[in-house]
């Protein structure tokens, strides 16, 4: 299943996004390398998602993601969104003690504004699960006290709220395996005209193809059963992997 559309009232207009990758197609835009649609692993079903990148080989030495995976648009000021979704590190991972991210929410930028680092990104790099929330003025980090490498050879279940604001009306909370591990209300994105975009993939510090010595230049990861409930109507059961997808 791709897309399942419901219809509510005459102007309101409430849609669930599904990626689950069952059809075995992406059926969305790759930034940097391709992820590849896979059946080694799955959260349900026979597929999911592989992100890999080869910093001595690929095409592009650090970035291999979808862009707006699920639905095509840009996230609506104002508007209540809930994201869930699942990650899976294979038992080789390896901590790099430099910054990556395995999921975020990248900014759009005026014409003529500088790129900058996502409004909201869960980060891997430092050997403990990271989320972080970024707006023009300020920023917050949730540092957990979990370990990467105890959630390493396991699924993972991410649930996100997000009602993206510059202002205080902002809503942000992310939880990990059933319990909240980070909340914030008021700003969470960047005054930009157009609203932020989710990625999800692999973004690794990795520009320098001979950094790293001493580390694997292969890292992969799965990610499966991708739910963007969009409008008042959806809660937290409708997007978490556990609840949904069986
Ligand atoms: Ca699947
Ligand atoms: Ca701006």
């Amino acid at each position: 299943m791709l897309s399942l559309f419901t219809f509510h009232g005459s102007d309101v207009r409430a849609q669930l996004y599904v990626r689950n990758w069952e059809s075995g197609s992406l059926n969305d835009t790759c930034s940097g390398n391709c992820p590849r649609v896979t059946s080694e692993i799955a959260r349900h079903g026979q597929y999911s998602l592989k992100s890999s990148i080869n910093r001595l080989i690929s095409p592009n030495s650090f970035r291999t993601e979808l862009t707006k995976p699920g639905f095509p648009g840009n996230f609506q000021y104002r508007t209540n969104y809930w994201i869930g979704f699942s990650t899976y590190l294979p038992e080789d991972w390896e901590v790099p003690h430099r910054f990556e991210l395995i999921a975020q929410i990248h900014a759009a930028p005026d014409p003529g504004e500088r790129q900058r680092s996502p409004v909201l990104g869960i980060y891997t790099g430092s050997g403990r699960w990271k989320i972080q929330s970024r707006w023009e003025k300020g920023r917050a980090d949730w540092i957990l006290d979990q370990r990467i490498i105890d959630d390493v050879g396991r699924w993972v279940d991410w649930v996100i709220r997000y009602r993206p604001s510059w202002q205080d009306d902002g809503i942000m909370e992310v939880w990990k395996d059933g319990i909240k591990v980070a909340s914030y209300l008021g700003p969470n994105t960047y005054e930009d005209n157009v609203g932020p975009y989710l990625k999800i993939g692999l973004y690794l510090n990795w520009r320098d193809r001979s950094c790293c010595q001493g580390t694997s230049p292969l890292k992969y990861i799965y990610h499966d059963e991708l739910r963007i409930g969009i409008g008042p109507e959806f809660t937290y059961q409708d997007v978490a992997p556990d609840r949904v997808g069986r």
